[in-house]
């Protein structure tokens, strides 16, 4: 299937300016480069949930399915564990994975189930017209909350580190370069890789203004300290004024879970044994 055309004819019904597209562009490049490097697209599998972010199934020719809302990180799971020769890559939403699935993604991370998470967090439910979710600001105002929301905002950097996610990125639709290389590196990682992706609302959430004053990349960090990854996950909480760092917080390597499940079949001398060289393979 080399040079098929990724994009496919199905008519686009992203708002102008949707941070959707940027998404959609990334993964194409990225996907693009995977063919040229000689490896097939036929292995790769797309899990969506429902949504605006969920189309991106529709719009890219690669293997996908179409899950139902909040349940794309177990459809992925399942199918990763049925073929572990399959690279798996989540679209999901924030209300979608953080809201209706936030135990899958917990139990995903606990696991380190080798598959690529990437929420398109653009803070609000788009496809029905403008609901808080759990990263919309305290006071944000939509259908459900006409005088503004009383609720404090989720960090989901904080939580994928305390969930035990051994590779944890946050990129921002309006630095494309960047967020190519999270998603590619979070692809290549072997486990749970996790890109909360900061994705522009065109009509119900256009944070443009805010977050690119704001913005600044990790470059200086080390993502093998976890310690310091906490930190720098909390220098800004989501809802704060504070400069907002993009990149890498954190990546170890660690013993996956299909690695582990396939111990489960041994004499138990040999599970032993086979646990303890996965877990010595931890950096
Ligand atoms: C179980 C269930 N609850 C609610 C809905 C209705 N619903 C469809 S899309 C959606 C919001 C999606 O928001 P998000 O996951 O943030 O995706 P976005 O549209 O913002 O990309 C909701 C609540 C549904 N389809 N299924
Ligand atoms: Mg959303």
């Amino acid at each position: 299937m080399t040079g098929r055309a990724l994009i496919t004819d199905v008519q686009n019904t992203w708002c102008p300016g949707c941070g959707n597209f940027s998404l959609q562009h990334t993964l194409k490049n990225i996907l693009t480069e995977m063919e040229n490097e000689g490896r097939s697209l036929d292995n790769v599998v797309l899990v969506s949930g429902i949504g605006c972010h969920a189309k991106m199934a529709d719009y890219l020719n690669i293997n996908s399915f179409y899950s139902l809302h909040g349940r794309t990180i177990p459809v992925a799971t399942g199918i990763r564990l049925a073929n572990p020769d399959l690279t798996v890559i989540c679209c999901c939403g924030d209300g979608d994975c953080y809201a209706e699935g936030l135990d899958h993604l917990i139990f995903a991370a606990k696991r380190n189930i080798d598959i690529t998470v990437l929420v398109h967090n653009n803070r609000v439910y788009g496809l029905t017209t403008g609901q808080y979710t759990p990263t919309s600001p305290l006071g944000f105002r939509g259908k459900s909350t006409p005088t503004g929301t009383a609720e404090f905002p989720l960090n989901p950097i904080e939580l994928m580190l305390a969930s035990g996610a051994t590779y944890v990125a946050r990129g921002y639709t309006k630095k494309m370069d960047q967020l190519k290389t999270l998603i590619r590196n979070g692809i290549a990682h072997r486990g749970f890789a996790f890109v909360d992706v900061l994705q522009i609302c065109a009509t119900f959430f256009p944070a443009a203004d805010y977050y690119t004053p704001r913005v600044y990349d990790l470059a200086d960090h080390d993502p093998a300290s976890f310690d310091r990854a906490c930190a720098k996950a909390r220098e800004w909480d989501y809802n704060s004024d504070a400069r907002i760092p993009l990149g890498l917080f954190y990546q170890a390597t660690f013993p996956g879970f299909d690695e582990r499940m396939a111990t489960q079949g041994m004499a138990a001398e040999l599970r032993e044994k086979a646990i303890r060289d996965l877990l010595e393979s931890r950096i």
